[in-house]
């Protein structure tokens, strides 16, 4: 097993800055050597060029920096298709979640039947027409569904990167009211924070699990950061009271690493300029060990 790290530090998908740095962060808690046990070999690619590019913060535009986000996208896409047709796993660090455009884009074309954990407050299946905000990080997973602009839906030269019914979304709480309508015309699965207290989370991991499995031949996790509740993780852009907790979060990782499923992962939205002493990159950091069969006996 061998584990290529990819750093994408983007935040162009959204209106606040500082996400950009969320790599760095993940990279100063220490995340190569927490995973190098667990692999047999390990690298880090380092960022992927996202530059600095001018930023005019139009906040009426409709997708904000489209241009942008699909061209620096397109470079992730490259790098993350390299990764996994070296046989390597790729675990791309954030950065806004429009990024996991460009991991499904480099993921998605190695699989017939690629699945999605979707980890998220949100749901990100906002359209231009739906979009509460204008940002390209509220719309990712409908793009990866083929809805939404082609020059992103069309990204790497195909669509769509997943199929509806191949989903899960994992702790939503915030959902827009367009994002309500695609899920339900759709049929996609979602676990929302209500079937988490219902049901507790060894549950809806097995459930998931058994899900995922039976049709699909690899799973991506995109894990955003705000998923969790802002007491575990202060330091992402868009917080939501009442989100998973820290201990629920291990055992979702380690359930999936006990079932083998995932075969390809980013951890994005981590935003230290709004963190506690770098709390949300060291929670980051543990929960990639908890998904890659770190035990604690
Ligand atoms: C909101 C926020 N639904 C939007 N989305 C976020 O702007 O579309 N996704 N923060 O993670
Ligand atoms: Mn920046
Ligand atoms: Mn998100
Ligand atoms: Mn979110």
């Amino acid at each position: 097993k061998k584990l290529s790290i990819i750093g994408m530090p983007m935040d162009l998908g959204q209106l606040r800055r500082g996400v950009d740095m969320g790599p760095s962060a993940i990279r100063y808690a220490e995340v190569v050597e927490r995973l190098k046990t667990l692999f047999d070999e390990i690298e880090d690619l380092g960022d992927i060029p996202v530059g600095r590019p001018e930023v005019v913060i139009d906040r009426e535009s409709k997708l904000r920096n489209l241009e942008l986000v699909t061209e620096k996208n397109g470079k992730l896409a490259e790098e993350v298709d390299k990764v996994v047709q070296r046989g390597w796993f790729p675990l791309v660090l954030g950065g806004d979640h429009s990024i996991a455009i460009g991991t499904l884009a480099g993921v998605s074309k190695h699989y017939k039947n690629l699945g999605v954990i979707w980890y998220d407050a949100h749901g990100d299946l906002n359209t231009a027409d739906t979009s509460p905000s204008g940002n390209i990080h509220g719309m990712p997973l409908a793009v990866s569904m083929g809805i939404g602009h082609k020059m992103l839906t069309e990204l790497g030269g195909y669509c769509p990167k997943v199929s509806p019914e191949n989903i899960v979304i994992i702790g939503a709480r915030a959902l827009d009211e367009g994002e309500k309508d695609l899920i339900k015309e759709k049929g996609i699965k979602v676990y929302t924070m209500h079937e988490i207290d219902r049901m507790g989370m060894a549950k809806v991991m097995e459930e998931t699990i058994a899900y995922l499995k039976n049709r699909t031949d690899g799973v991506h996790l995109s894990l955003d950061l705000d998923g969790l509740d802002p007491q575990d993780a202060p330091g992402v852009g868009t917080p939501v009271f009442g989100g998973i907790t820290y201990r629920e979060s291990h055992l979702a990782m380690e359930m999936l690493a006990e079932a083998n499923l995932i075969t390809s992962a980013e951890f994005v939205e981590v935003n230290p300029i709004l963190d506690e002493r770098n709390k949300t990159a060291k929670v980051a950091v543990e929960l990639m060990g908890s998904l890659f069969g770190e035990k604690l006996l």
